[in-house]
């Protein structure tokens, strides 16, 4: 099955970030992701042997012992740049130790086997996929008049491992465990 780990986002910023995509869904025909699907992903595990979800279960548990993390949701912007968009994503901003967990979980997973990412950790929420060229003037220009981009603020305190099932209408994610933040 196809795996990832994430941090789950407060139902209040949800809730900011669905108001400003449903203002801003009109003006671009690109693929928005639902709200329902949005998370901070932390490891993209990918393909992963049914029979193995056990092992990274145990070795995610064993990163749990970590203070909570601050994490702001701030600003939108656009990978791999605004000329040649990719993906649609608000920012996230956080100390060290959100590095420092993806780090560790980057490392604990690569002891079982799982790939490791290449580029460097850049945590985001992705909000569209731009899959063929479209325009865009609009969504810019919507953005560009943003009063503000701030989204809200939480405190992290637990992380998850995600399923991901492609499904012909998008991908469904559905939690397997939830990792609680205990005193290290
Ligand atoms: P994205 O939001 O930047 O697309 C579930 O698919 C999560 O894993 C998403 O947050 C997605 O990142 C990430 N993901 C999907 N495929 C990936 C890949 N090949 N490499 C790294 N991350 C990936």
């Amino acid at each position: 099955m196809r795996l990832f780990v994430a941090i789950d986002l407060p139902k209040e910023i949800i809730g900011a970030l669905e108001r400003l995509v449903n203002r801003l869904r009109p003006l671009a025909r690109i693929t928005w992701t639902r709200p329902d699907n949005w998370h901070l992903t932390t490891k993209f595990i990918g393909e992963w042997p049914d029979g193995r979800v056990g092992e990274v279960e145990t070795a995610l548990r064993a990163l749990s012992g970590r203070e909570p993390i601050a994490i702001q949701v701030r600003g939108l912007g656009f990978f791999p740049g605004a000329r040649a968009p990719r993906v649609f994503w608000a920012g996230v901003e956080a100390p060290e130790s959100l590095a420092v967990l993806a780090r560790d979980t980057e490392k604990a997973l690569a002891r079982l086997g799982v790939e490791q990412e290449r580029r460097p950790f850049s945590p985001h929420l992705t909000l569209a996929r731009i899959k063929e060229p479209t325009p865009l003037d609009a969504l810019h220009q919507a953005i560009g008049k943003l009063p503000s981009a701030e989204f809200g603020a939480f405190a992290a305190d637990r992380f998850c491992l995600y399923r991901s099932a492609l499904q012909p209408g998008g991908a469904v994610y559905s939690r397997l465990a939830e990792f609680r933040f205990t005193q290290p």
